[in-house]
């Protein structure tokens, strides 16, 4: 099974990094190939917290090869700083791989995202203002800074002086703020390349020949399915392909490799930022689901929206994304309800419809049609088989098993590494 993709298949903060680094045992290396430093995972080892957003979760993982692919944007000097507190901590960092084709966020980049965000106001998208937008809207714009263009500082000014060329009218004319000089993104990136140059590499030739040896290739997708440029609750998206597809795309390898995609969903629902969200909960419910679940963001701090499990949801990921199994993380949060609310179809306009809507604006107007499932009351983080778990808590795994169109393979009872129930 040489090629696994982990994708998230609700809107963010599902597990994911707990979930790559659960495998990161057996896998030889793992990919990071979309978004960038916008992304937040929280991994738990002995009780020492480890929180990554540029490199993929499973570095932390002895002999694993870490690589940044080509479908992720960088923000260099947050990649350094990840990984000097990485070495700080004894982490041994030196394998780490970077695409010559990944492109670079740049200082007008977090700029435009900033100042973006405020013009729009009250539809403002609620980014992480990491500049992960405009270095996305560069790249498909064809003005983006990629790696390889730090290494040739004529290119790298000549591309910059390109870049900035509308850019600092918009900031002048438009958006009130100083022009940006070309000489101070270029020294800027230039100041890096020495460091950057031993790890820059073909990583789609490193990875298709670690795949011909029979090699275990872990693709690691940041954010999730609903949040995915072109399948997500567009425009309240990120601007990368976070599903599946974009493994392949984002890295270079072809589509019939990849042998299994895992679809992680929690056992409830999660949203940062703005845009619909059937089940949310605005009362006491939310508030108890957010501390009890610690839903607040990795990156920015922000407190998540919470809310309901949403079965069409999870049916709407396993199909985008072709999910072979799911992992459902957080089941010990829901330890101590009386009856939990499980989202089982929308009622759109007065009419029942069983699927995600192809239309936002229905989204927007999708109700919630709940069935309620029976609560447990025994604290389940001990537990390590699935006949280990109180009778509810079995009933309900197979409950939302039987109507999210895939298999639930695990389930998360902790944050630990250790606090999973496998399933045979
Ligand atoms: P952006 O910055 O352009 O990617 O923002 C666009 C939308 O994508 C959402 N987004 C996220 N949603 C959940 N988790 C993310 N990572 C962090 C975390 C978030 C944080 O792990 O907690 O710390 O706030 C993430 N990254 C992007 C974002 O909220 C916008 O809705
Ligand atoms: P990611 O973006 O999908 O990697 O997820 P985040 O790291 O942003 O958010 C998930 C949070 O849930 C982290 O704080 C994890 O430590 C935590 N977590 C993961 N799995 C479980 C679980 O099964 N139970 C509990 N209680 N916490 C978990
Ligand atoms: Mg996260």
């Amino acid at each position: 099974m040489p090629a696994i993709v982990i994708i998230g298949a609700q809107w963010g903060d599902e597990g994911k990094g707990k979930a790559t680094d659960l495998l990161g045992s057996r896998i030889d290396y793992v990919v990071k190939f979309n978004g960038g430093n916008n992304a937040g995972h929280t991994v738990v080892i002995d009780g020492d917290k480890y929180a990554l957003h540029l490199l993929p979760s499973g570095i932390l993982s002895e002999g694993v090869i870490p690589v940044i692919s080509n479908g992720v944007v960088i923000d260099i000097e947050v990649l350094f700083e990840e990984l000097d507190a990485l070495i700080a901590r004894g982490v041994d960092v030196s394998r780490l791989l970077i695409s010559s084709n990944a492109h670079v966020i740049t200082q007008y980049h977090r700029t435009l995202d900033k100042v973006t965000e405020r013009f729009l106001g009250k539809r403002q998208i609620g980014t992480t203002g990491r500049g992960i937008g405009p270095a996305y809207a560069d790249k498909i714009n064809r003005v983006g800074i990629r790696i390889q263009d730090l290494f040739d500082e004529n290119i790298l000014r000549q591309k910059v002086e390109g870049a900035l060329h509308q850019k600092n009218h918009l900031l002048v004319k438009i958006y009130n703020r100083r022009a940006i000089e070309v000489d101070e993104i270029v020294s800027n990136l230039l100041s890096y390349a020495e460091r950057l140059r031993p790890m820059v590499a073909d990583t789609a030739l490193v990875l298709n020949d670690a795949l011909d040896a029979q090699k275990i290739v872990l693709f690691e997708g940041g954010q999730a399915t609903m949040l995915d440029v072109d399948h997500g609750t567009y425009p309240f998206v990120t601007s990368s392909n976070s599903t599946s597809g974009g493994a392949s795309t984002g890295s270079g390898i072809g589509p019939n490799r990849i042998d299994r995609v895992i679809g992680i969903v929690k056992a409830y629902t999660t949203r940062v930022g703005a845009g619909p969200f059937p089940t949310e909960l605005h009362g006491e419910d939310g508030e108890w689901l957010r501390q009890k679940g610690f839903e607040f963001g990795t990156t920015t701090g922000r407190p998540r929206r919470t809310g309901w499990y949403d079965a069409p949801i999870a049916r709407y990921s396993a199909r985008i994304n072709g999910v072979t199994d799911f992992v459902m993380t957080k089941l010990d949060v829901l330890s101590g309800l009386e009856k939990i609310p499980v989202c089982v179809a929308y009622s759109v306009d007065g009419v029942r419809v069983d699927e995600v809507p192809a239309s936002q604006s229905d989204f927007h107007h999708a109700v919630p049609i709940y069935e309620e499932f029976d609560g447990w009351q025994e604290d389940i983080t001990g537990a390590r088989n699935f006949e280990d778990l109180p009778q509810k808590a079995q009933d309900y795994v197979l409950a939302i098993e039987a109507i999210s169109g895939a298999r639930i393979s695990a389930i998360g009872v902790g944050p630990g590494r250790e606090a999973i129930v496998v399933r045979h």
